[in-house]
């Protein structure tokens, strides 16, 4: 399986508040070539499904409310060490323990709205990278 690809979207908040063009900066800069990008807006059923994994956490309503609230961007992105080098590169899931110079210490507003997903393993990005685009990954 390839390990130089992984997925990102960037969230409904940072869309509406015009963070796309300064998260793709931060991405590029970060050394990262996107390889497949689309803005598009989810269902709560698809949001539902990509967020499957945490049906039984407390936060699922409120996060499939949240990821279809409005218009996400997705996209594949290509670096050596993909996973670990863009998880480092976005920064901690909460924004209060994000370091200086990730994307979501300068973009993220809560734990929930926290401006970028990025998969969490290489098998995922797969699995991710496909719900978007067909098998890219
Ligand atoms: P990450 O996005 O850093 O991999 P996950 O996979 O644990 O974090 O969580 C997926 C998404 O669920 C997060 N990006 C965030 O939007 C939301 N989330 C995670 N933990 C919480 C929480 N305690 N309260 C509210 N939303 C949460």
């Amino acid at each position: 399986m390839a390990t130089n690809r992984t997925f990102t979207m960037i969230k409904p908040d940072a869309v509406a508040e015009n963070h796309i063009g300064g998260i793709l900066s931060m991405i590029e800069q970060g050394g990262f070539r996107i390889v497949e990008l689309q803005k598009v807006n989810l269902t709560p059923e698809r949001a539902g499904e990509f967020y499957a994994v945490h049906k039984e956490r407390p936060f699922y309503n409120d996060l499939v409310k949240y990821m279809s609230s409005g218009p996400i961007v997705a996209a594949i992105l290509e670096k050596d060490n993909a996973v670990a080098d863009f998880r480092t590169l976005i920064g901690a899931t909460n924004p209060a323990n994000a370091e200086e110079g990730t994307i979501r210490k300068k973009y993220a507003k809560s734990i929930e709205a926290n401006a970028v997903h990025g998969s969490d393993s290489d098998e995922n990005a797969q699995i991710e990278g496909e719900f978007f685009f067909g098998s890219q990954i």
